[in-house]
């Protein structure tokens, strides 16, 4: 199985001042979608050759989990997320719940761009949420 960087996930409480940062920086948004299950509006910002992106979550639901890091927190990196390939999430998740490792969802979710989602807890993960997910 081989598995991808796919983005770094950053709460915002100021998007269009994060939007103008990574504007300077070269990147800019190509793709918007809320995604209201998860209480966020992601926007995607590829890197060159569509290598990763970063992706800017605006919250969108107050009592969502986003909402509640940024509370907690304060705005910055929520997570990484990684791609494995198709058809290779469930098998995935089988072998770290054999782990040990604690997932958030029994099963994996629909999220953004059609993929199917699960996270590993900040837990069982050194302190950083990581999210698995594969193309639905
Ligand atoms: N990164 C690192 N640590 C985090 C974290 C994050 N993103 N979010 C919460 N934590 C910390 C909490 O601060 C808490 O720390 P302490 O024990 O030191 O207080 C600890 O993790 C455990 O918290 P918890 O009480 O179990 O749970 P929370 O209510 O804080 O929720 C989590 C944490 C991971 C279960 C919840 O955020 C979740 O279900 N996440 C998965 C869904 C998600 O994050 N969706 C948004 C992105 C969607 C997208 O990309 O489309």
């Amino acid at each position: 199985m081989s598995i991808r960087l796919n983005h770094i996930g950053v709460a915002v409480k100021n998007l269009p001042e994060m939007q103008k940062l990574f504007s300077l920086l070269g990147l800019k948004v190509t793709g918007t979608e809320p995604v209201p299950d998860q209480g966020v509006t992601t926007h995607f910002l590829p890197f060159p050759e569509g290598v990763a992106s970063i992706e800017l979550l605006e919250v969108t639901d107050p009592e969502g989990t986003v909402a509640k890091f940024i509370e907690k927190r304060g705005p910055g990196i929520h997570h990484l997320s990684f791609t494995v390939d198709t058809g290779k999430l469930d098998l995935l998740c089988n072998e770290l719940r054999k782990a040990g490792v604690r997932l958030i969802y029994d099963a994996p979710k629909r999220g953004a761009h059609s993929m199917r989602i699960n996270f590993i807890h900040p837990a069982s993960a050194g302190g950083m949420l990581l999210e698995v997910m594969e193309k639905a």
